[in-house]
């Protein structure tokens, strides 16, 4: 038995205990039977661990592989990947993706969903993804999109490529419709990824109207799909950037039908505001989602880093928190209810579109839960607050130290 004390919960009132049995949670409450080993969490502001629904882990660290994205655009990224991307191996993916989970790991990620690219015969990215996630079962929910970058179709063999990445283990099946050769292609790759996914039983999480383009609304057809199947809750829609430089009157019919579904919606703040808006001068658009509108229909929303340092975004570290306060910011998410609910956006939010059913700091969960240099969810959002502590399944897998200021004057005392 392990107890944690002074835990201040997020969501709830004053402080709490955790007792800890076998990795799970056994009891919460103010005051608990005493245990053999006892942590002091300082009145510090206690969470589910981030969860990162959408990287690409294997592009991580690719940025310096080949020419530069000199135009900034999600095309030239995916021409300059596909120029560099037959120059790695297995082992060097491997070690890039455990890099790129580690830099996660250590800001309190511990559940990531991954995107690799399949549309590559030889499947280095996968077998890379697969051999990694077993590695790490204990530490990290590590879900595997089998992701056609180079279309299902306007590459040749792709969707048989997808659905063999399906066989070899892949958890959920990935697609790119604004990216076909024509409408009609991207529809077709639609209907492939729900075919799939019904077929494998298998979740799915779909590169939807990555564009400004208003009129790819790929999301309609996807959204019906899953709404008929009835497998909306186990859908993701990536980016869906189009849908916020849509008409309003076509916005506003569609969030009823996302409603009913129960489609999740996955945002990347930061690589969208960094990719979109390419084309216009000004004014020029954020490029994101309709982010709060989503939101206020109840419609499970949440954020994802997406890159990190690839021919896409050379930047991107990892902290959810950081990604956060970006999309607070694009989405002009602030009112104090906004600001209290925040953390869910890169939390449970981020949980229900991967569907993970371990999740929580609650009776009969893991022990998974990371603490923040923070006494309440405000200051944890305005201070862009650390995580000072990740534990797993009971165990602690980091602490960091707050940062200390020295040798201050007087007034800065
Ligand atoms: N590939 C893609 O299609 N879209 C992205 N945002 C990235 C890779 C990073
Ligand atoms: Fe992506």
């Amino acid at each position: 038995m392990k107890k944690f004390i002074n835990a201040r919960i997020k969501g709830q009132e004053g402080l709490s205990q955790i007792l800890v049995e076998h990795g799970k949670i056994m009891a919460v409450g103010e005051k608990l039977p005493p245990a053999e080993e006892k942590i002091d969490l300082k009145g510090k502001l206690v969470c589910a661990p981030y969860v990162d629904p959408h990287l690409h882990l294997d592009y991580v660290f690719t940025a310096d592989m080949g020419e530069k994205n000199g135009s900034g655009t999600l095309f030239e990224g995916i021409q300059r990947w596909s120029e560099s991307k037959g120059n790695t191996s297995v082992e060097e993916m491997k070690e890039r993706i455990r890099r790129g989970i580690k830099k996660e790991m250590l800001q309190g990620v511990q559940a990531i969903r991954t995107h690799i690219d399949v549309t590559d015969p030889t499947f280095t990215g996968l077998k890379a993804a697969l051999e990694v996630k077993s590695e790490l079962k204990d530490l990290l929910d590590l879900q595997i999109v089998a992701f056609p970058q180079e279309g299902m179709y306007a590459y040749q063999g792709g969707a048989q490529l997808v659905e063999e990445a399906l066989k070899m283990g892949a958890d959920c099946v990935g697609a790119i419709p604004h990216y076909e050769l024509a409408r009609e292609f991207g529809e077709k790759s639609i209907h492939t990824t729900v075919e799939l996914a019904m077929k494998y039983d298998r979740l799915i999480d779909v590169h939807c109207d990555e564009t400004d383009d208003s009129m790819s609304r790929f999301l309609e057809l996807l959204n019906a799909l899953v709404l008929m199947e009835g497998i909306g809750s186990k859908t993701a829609a990536s980016h869906t950037c189009s849908f916020g430089s849509a008409d309003n009157s076509y916005a506003f019919r569609m969030m009823k039908l996302l409603k009913k579904s129960g489609i999740n919606f996955i945002s990347c703040p930061t690589e969208n505001i960094y990719l979109q808006g390419r084309q216009d001068t000004y004014p020029k658009r954020r490029g994101l989602t309709r982010v709060k509108e989503l939101n206020d229909q109840g419609i499970n929303v949440c954020f994802a880093q997406d890159s990190m340092s690839d021919p896409w975004y050379p930047l991107g570290n990892g902290n959810m928190m950081m990604i956060l306060d970006h999309g607070i910011h694009i989405a002009q998410m602030m009112s104090p209810e906004e600001i209290r609910n925040a953390l869910d956006l890169v939390t449970v939010n981020g949980a229900k579109t991967m569907n993970l059913a371990d999740y929580g700091v609650e009776v009969g969960k893991s022990a998974n839960f990371i603490v923040l240099d923070a006494e309440s969810e405000f200051e944890a959002v305005c201070e862009r607050a650390q995580v000072l502590a990740s534990v797993r399944k009971g165990e602690i897998l980091f602490r960091r130290e707050p940062a200390v200021v020295t040798e201050a004057t007087d007034f800065l005392k």
